[in-house]
């Protein structure tokens, strides 16, 4: 077993996407991205746990009941790379069934260290396995997989938890057009997405009634506090859940309370918000299962296969590159 990270080569530019997206005449922004500190990864594990937050558990519920069949179809031998590994917990199952039938090289990319680290150590046990974990944005990640990929050997990419959902429509083809572009044919991608559901559901399941989901959000503001010595008065903006009708998500903003001036030093800026303004932070879009086989065909891959839980309208899409 081997167990390490590669460190980045150079930090992404939080200071400059920090100033980008607050300085905007339009919607202010700020990229989804930047909610997993250590803290934000941390409370993003209390919201899977929360009852109002169907989407992990569904997850985890197809991966553990489908493992074996969903391995069975992907052609081997296969190195397994998970982009945005979070914790790792439900990717044992996937795991444990490859394992069983070869050894296993597994390598999370994952932008957060303290992510990596649990993940590794949450799947270490592993019989027949090692690890390699990229500190590295997905495509980049991927990209240095793929240079470590030995002749015969297959990709099996995991991009789980609906992650692309945290995409644009468009941009969702774009990035996994990109992913393909780095796949050889036959590879295969597994593709976690979240389902439609109803207004209240999502409402719900991204205001929840402790307030995880709130301080989730809040915590990009004390974020830019700590790392760009910003003076963000927390108590001055409330999270609030959106549901986009037209682009079918559900977004996540944070309203300023009042009119009201926060200075930025590591940034270079000073903003000024009105009263009732938003800081957009994420979108999260949901899918029906038929435009996931059309996005995919039109990436490039056709679907294999899809599994649908029957609790929370979720689907595992096995997608192989053509
Ligand atoms: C981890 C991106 C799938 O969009 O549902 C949870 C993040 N945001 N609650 C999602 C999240 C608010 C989550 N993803």
């Amino acid at each position: 077993m081997l167990v390490h990270a590669i460190p980045a080569n150079a930090a992404h530019d939080f200071a400059s996407d920090v100033r980008a997206g607050l300085t905007r005449s339009a919607q202010k922004e700020l990229p989804s991205k930047y909610l997993y500190d250590d803290v934000g990864s941390a409370l993003f594990e209390v919201i899977s746990h929360l009852p109002e937050y169907g989407l992990t558990r569904a997850d985890e519920r197809l991966l553990r009941r489908h493992a074996d069949e969903i391995v069975n179809r992907v052609a081997g031998p296969v190195a397994v790379a998970e982009l945005g590994s979070g914790s790792g917990r439900k990717t044992r199952w996937l795991l444990e069934a490859l394992c069983r039938r070869q050894r296993t090289s597994y390598y999370p990319v994952e932008i957060s260290r303290s992510a990596l680290t649990m993940c590794e150590r949450e799947l270490s046990d592993i019989d027949s396995i090692s690890i390699v974990g990229f500190e590295r944005e997905y495509l980049d990640g991927l990209l240095e997989v793929a240079a470590y990929r030995r002749p015969g050997q297959h990709l099996f990419v995991l991009f789980l938890g609906s992650t692309i959902g945290n995409f644009d429509r468009p941009a969702g083809l774009r990035f996994l057009a990109e992913v393909r572009w780095i796949l050889q044919p036959g590879d295969a991608l597994l593709l976690g997405t979240d389902l439609e559901k109803s207004s209240s559901v999502l409402l719900r399941a991204y205001d929840d009634e402790l307030g995880v989901t709130a301080a989730f959000n809040l915590n990009l503001l004390a974020r830019v506090n700590h790392e760009l010595g910003a003076n963000f008065d927390l108590a001055q903006f409330e999270h609030s859940a959106r549901i986009n009708h037209e682009a079918r998500c559900v977004e996540m903003h944070l309203v300023s309370r009042r009119k009201q001036v926060v200075s930025i030093p590591g940034a270079n800026v000073v903003v000024e918000f009105q009263e009732g303004e938003t800081i957009w932070t994420e979108a999260s879009h949901k899918y029906s299962v038929g435009e996931i086989c059309r996005t995919a065909t039109e990436a490039g891959f056709h679907c294999e296969a899809q599994w649908i839980d029957d609790e929370w309208p979720f689907a595992e899409n096995l997608l192989v590159a053509e």
